[in-house]
This record gives structure tokens, sequence and C-alpha cells, in this order.
């Protein structure tokens, strides 16, 4: 099925209303057209629309539609993506009087997601994504997808239409891929307890920010690194010791995109996980990119809907070797405690590293207790626990003096509250 969309001739159309849409409207469409390529579509040409108004059968207006079918037809097109989110009906008018196959910048998203995603997790994630998609969306021209979920030749009762024997398979199978999502949810909470007295840093950013080749450069890993978008669709974590005294869990995770399908960022929840649960989180952006700050924008935007709202944060601009001085500028108006550095020339790492070590020294408490020789138990809890500076022993009790992060300490007050004494 692959190998059919391979080279498949596609055209794109994106819309502006306002004057200040008009300006990022080829910005859009040029990363339309990247997505388009990602999955090796030959995109022949891209249509401006100015709009009005948006119409509410069609998107755009007819005499639109007439000069996109013209041209289609010429050039032999055989899909037409609009950079807009059409709603279902949107779609299935224009495909019926363009004859065309149409999607948009979502279905385009979802369809990567579904080629890059190698793990059970990340592979059940995108298939709930994309059947919860398609499923207000089902037309004679998305035959592919009768194909994937086994809808042809399974005819229902008396008088079912395909269609609806395939929107019934599609609502089974979104309730079968939520269970099972349920299932590896509660698995990474198992596993994720064992994680919880470490400190977690969480790399987020735009799609092809250089995450994985950041994660790589700072634990020496291999995580894969592509100039294609949405190279990462998993989150991987690796111990990360920055100093003698600090080692930190990093993880690195899917990126993102403006207008990301919300069905994507919610099915992806478990993915995104260790974003929600970090201590910190570094937002890498590509200071290469002309639309560098747009990008930003987004991600702290999408960020906001996870609800990833008061975390602490570094922000990381990413690339400098490959920068534009203007942008430079800029960013360091806007963002002067921004760290600048490059993944992949391994330039200036070393601030980041400071910059984390300063956040985790924050987060950190150091204080004397004094106990009981009786209360072993304690002693033993602080020693397997937190990091011990010094300790002298009397007859009856002990003086110790320990170091641990803030959430440590917490946690081990409530629970060993009565077996010592807080002493500074
Ligand atoms: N010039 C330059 N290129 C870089 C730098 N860091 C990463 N890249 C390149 O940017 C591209 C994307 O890098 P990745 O590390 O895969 O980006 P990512 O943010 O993980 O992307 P996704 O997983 O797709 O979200 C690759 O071609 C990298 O070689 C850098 O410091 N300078
Ligand atoms: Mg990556």
């Amino acid at each position: 099925m692959e190998k059919q969309k391979e080279n498949k001739k596609v055209l794109l159309v994106g819309s502006a209303v306002t004057n200040l849409e008009k300006r990022e409207l080829t910005e859009h469409l040029e990363e339309l057209s990247l997505l388009a390529s990602t999955l090796g579509y030959e995109v022949v040409d891209t249509f401006e629309v100015n709009l009005v108004k948006i119409s509410a059968g069609t998107y755009i207006g007819s005499g639109k539609i007439e000069e996109i079918k013209d041209y289609a037809s010429a050039m032999k097109i055989k899909e037409i993506i609009f950079d807009n989110e059409l709603s279902p009906s949107q779609s299935k008018n224009l495909e019926k009087l363009i004859d065309i196959k149409i999607s948009d910048r979502t279905s385009i998203i979802l369809d990567i997601f579904v080629r890059h995603a190698r793990t059970k997790e990340a592979k059940t994630q995108v298939e709930l994504a994309k059947l919860e998609y398609l499923l207000p969306r089902l037309t004679r021209l998305w035959t592919h997808l009768e194909r994937q979920t086994g809808g042809i030749g399974m005819r229902g009762g008396m008088g079912e239409t395909q269609i609806e024997v395939d929107r019934r398979l599609i609502r089974t199978k979104i309730i079968r891929h939520k269970r099972e999502l349920v299932k590896i949810e509660k698995h990474r909470k198992t596993q994720g307890k064992r994680r919880q007295e470490e400190f977690k840093v969480a790399l987020v950013g735009y799609t092809n920010a250089g995450k994985s080749t950041l994660m790589n450069a700072m634990t020496h890993s291999h995580v894969y690194i592509k100039d294609e978008l949405f190279a990462t669709l998993d989150t991987t974590i690796r111990k990360w010791e920055i100093d003698n005294d600090h080692k930190v869990l990093l993880s690195d995770t899917v990126g993102f995109i403006r207008k990301l399908p919300p069905n994507l960022v919610s099915s992806f929840r478990t993915t995104l996980s260790e974003v929600i649960e970090a201590d910190l989180i570094i937002k890498v952006a590509d200071i290469s990119s002309e639309s560098c700050f747009a990008q930003l924008d987004s991600v702290e935007e999408i960020l906001m809907d996870m609800g990833v709202v008061d975390h602490p944060s570094i922000i990381v601009f990413n690339k400098i070797d490959n920068m534009n001085k203007k942008i430079m500028k800029q960013a360091k108006q806007k963002y002067p405690d921004a760290i600048f550095l490059s993944a992949l020339e391994k330039l200036r790492l070393q601030n980041l590293k400071d910059s984390i070590l300063d956040h985790i020294k924050q987060n950190e408490t150091t204080i004397s207790l004094k106990i009981p020789l009786k209360n072993m138990q304690t002693i033993i809890e602080l020693r397997k626990h937190t990091k011990i500076i010094s300790e002298e022993y009397e007859d009856e009790y002990g003086i110790i003096q320990i170091n641990c992060l803030n959430k440590i300490w917490a946690k081990l007050n409530k629970q060993l509250r009565h077996s010592f004494e807080v002493i500074d």
C-alpha cells in the first residue's frame, strides 16, 4: 500500500482570511509541502486562496473550486491537500464536486505518524487517532481505510451499506485500542514509580528542532535522528550523569507541529506522560529556521493544552552553527535567559549542563537531623534515599546531615516524621 503513495501527484491549497494570515500562509504551505514529501508525494503546485468568508459547505467558493478542478484534471493530480482542517461535510462536498480525493493537514500528519510508528504503544496511539479522525469522514474515496479495517467483503445485516459496516468496525476497533492503551498506561505507571526519586528532565520542541541530536550529544546514546518530520514517535529515557554528584533522567519524545490534531495529542498521552511528570522541561527551538519564534509559540500552546503550565523550563536555541544573525539577535532580546548551542557540532553544551545543575540545586534540601539510635530504620531509610553528607554518633542518638531533592524530602518527612528532630 505504501508503494502506491510514492510520487503521487498532489496539489496543496491554503487559505487566508486576514492580512496577517496571508503573511504566514506561504510559510504554512512550505511546511505542508515538507509534510507531503515526507510521505513521498510529489507536490505539483500550491494554491493560495484569499477568502472573504469561509463557506460552511465547501470551505472555499465555487469559482475557486472550478479553477482547482480544471487545474487538477489537466495536471493529473491524484489528491488535493488543504492546509486548514476541513469539517467532514466540507471534505465530502469538495470530494463530490472535484472528484479527487481531498485530505487536509491533519490526515497527512496522521499518515506520517502511521508510517513512523514502530513500537506497539506508538502504533496503538496512532491508529486510535486515525480511526477517530476517519469515523465521521468515510466516503467511497477513502477506500484504503476499508482495506485497513478489513471491511471489504464483510457485509453485515440486510440493507446495511459498506460504509455502515465499516463504521461499526471502526467503533469496535476504537474501543479495543482504548482498552489496550489503558493497559499500557498502567504498565508505564508501575515503571514510573521506580523512577519517581530521580530528577526528570524532558526535551520538548517542534519536530526537527534537534531534540534527539541533543539527547545523543548529552548522553552518548544513539536515538534515531533524521532530517525529516516526526522522526521520533516514542519516548526514550536515558540516565545522564551531569557531574559526579548529579544524575538525571533525560527523556526525548515526539515532536510538535502547528495545528497538531488534538486527538493525536490526547491519544499520545501515555507517550507524553514523561513531559507532564518532568521536574524540568527543556524547550528546544531551531534558530536556523525563519519560523523559529512561531514554532516556539506552537510548542507553548500545545504544552498549555496538555496542562503543562507551571513546570520550570529552559529555552534552548539549537543549531547556532547554522544561524541567521537577525533571528539570533531577536532571540537574545526576546529570551534573555535562553541557552544557545549546537547539538550537532557539540558547541556550548556546558551552558546547558550548568543551567540544569542550577535548577537541580534549587530543588535540593540540605538538612541536619537528630535521630535516636533506637530508630535505626530511619537511618537505614535515609541512607537508601538521600546523600549523607556527614554523620556523628553519641551514645543515644546520631546527628546526620543529608542532601536530597525536595520531593524526596517531602516524602521522607511525611513517612518518618516522628522518628527524628530537625536541628538545622
Ligand atoms: N546544523 C545543525 N543541524 C542540526 C543540529 N542539531 C540537529 N540537527 C539536524 O536537524 C535534523 C533533525 O534532528 P533530530 O535530532 O532528528 O530532530 P528532532 O527534534 O528529534 O526531530 P523529531 O524527532 O522529528 O521531532 C537532523 O538532520 C540533524 O542532523 C545542529 O546543532 N546544527
Ligand atoms: Mg527526534
